[in-house]
């Protein structure tokens, strides 16, 4: 499929066309073939209401590691983001119907991945998410816009949830309601890591708070990490988002929208390679409280993306992209799926975690 984006690709200097790339829920991406090649993304503007303040954090962000990078030796085109400016010079261009468009280089050799295929796989994945938040350490958080306020505030994303359920405008409610109890039944966990942060045990970091698999592009060949990417919503937050959102979507044997639930189940092998991974990585800089919610957070972050997934079936679809009707309802499922699992092996967890 052919886009039309010849009067966008111009602003950049570019003047062939391209297509549509990659598995993402909420920008719509293209591949541009030219040379270099490229990566043209429309910002979804009706999740980031203001463009520029995402462009200022992912300017500022990129800048950060490309001295980083540099200063290490390493290949700052290939381990970082950048950013291809428009003819007049700008991070982005914005077209007269209000449409925000950005173009990245394309980093070659690497790609992402929707599942991991072997535990190691997903431990390098561990390593870059983690030298990631290590490079921004120092990074002045309070140059950073909160693009989406609230982002990993579970509790408000649980009031959220109960206003889609009251709302109802799909008339879905009624047919959802063993998914609707699941998440209200589990409301008393909800604020356990923003208690934490309220009450100073948990710091705040700059995260990069979507760490999914297919947010770092790993090397073809060597299969280690290369670049983390889609950085819309690095903000402050906790290092506990970022452990326990790879984990919802690399430690689950099947896809985040599996229909067939009996292949869904939370692997412990997967989350002792990454928690070994990640550990070795930012461990020494972790609090006592940071280590105790580790595996909880694996927990919680799934049952969020769950109540995240369900709240928008029950509000149209309006958030997350979807291919097929139900979409949204079946990805929560496995969420849920994952939740009742962890739930059983939390021992477990807890008992890995104590090993590193
Ligand atoms: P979304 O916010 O919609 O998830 P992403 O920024 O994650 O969008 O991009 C979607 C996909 O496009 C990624 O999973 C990756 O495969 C590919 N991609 C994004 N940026 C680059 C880049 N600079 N080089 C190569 N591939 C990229
Ligand atoms: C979205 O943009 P993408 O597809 O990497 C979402 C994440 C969810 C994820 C669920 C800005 O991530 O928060 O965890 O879908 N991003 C935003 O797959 O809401
Ligand atoms: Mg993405």
């Amino acid at each position: 499929m052919k886009s039309d984006l010849n009067h966008v690709l111009r602003q950049f200097n570019i003047g062939v066309d391209t297509n549509p790339y990659g598995s993402g829920h909420i920008n719509a991406t293209y591949l541009v073939d030219c040379a270099p090649q490229t990566i043209l993304q429309k910002i979804n503007t009706s999740i980031f209401k203001d463009p520029s303040d995402v462009m200022d954090n992912i300017a500022a962000v990129t800048e950060h590691l490309r001295k980083k990078i540099i200063a290490a030796g390493g290949d700052p085109m290939r381990e970082t983001l950048t950013l291809v400016p428009t003819v007049d010079g700008k991070p982005f261009y914005v077209d007269p119907d209000g449409n925000a468009y950005r173009m990245y280089y394309f980093i070659q050799g690497a790609r992402t991945y929707d599942q991991a295929e072997s535990p190691e796989m997903f431990a390098a994945s561990a390593h870059a998410f983690g030298k990631f938040q290590r490079m921004l350490s120092d990074f002045p958080a309070h140059v950073l816009h909160e693009v989406i306020p609230n982002f990993h505030n579970t509790s408000d994303r649980l009031r959220q949830f109960r206003e889609a359920v009251e709302k109802d405008v799909m008339g879905r409610a009624a047919s959802v309601q063993p998914e609707i109890e699941f998440v209200l039944s589990r409301a008393d966990v909800v604020s356990r890591i923003t208690d934490a942060i309220a009450d100073g045990s948990v710091p705040l970091r700059v995260t990069h708070n979507d760490t999914k698999l297919n947010n770092v592009m790993l090397d073809d060949v060597t299969h280690e990490g290369v670049c983390v990417i889609d950085l819309d919503t690095v903000m402050p937050g906790s290092m506990l988002y970022d452990f326990g959102d790879s984990l919802r979507f690399g430690a689950s044997t099947g896809a985040e929208d599996e229909t067939d639930l009996s292949k869904i189940e939370f692997d412990l092998t997967y989350f002792e390679a990454f928690t070994k991974a990640f550990i070795e990585e930012v461990g020494a800089d972790m609090t006592a409280r940071e280590r105790e919610l580790l595996a909880f957070s694996a927990l919680l972050m799934t049952l969020e993306c769950g109540m995240r997934f369900l709240g928008d079936y029950l509000n149209g679809d309006t958030y997350f992209r979807i291919h097929r009707e139900h979409h949204n309802l079946d990805r929560c499922r496995t969420q849920f799926k994952l939740v009742a699992d962890m739930e059983k092996k939390m021992d477990q967890m807890n008992a890995i975690v104590a090993k590193y």
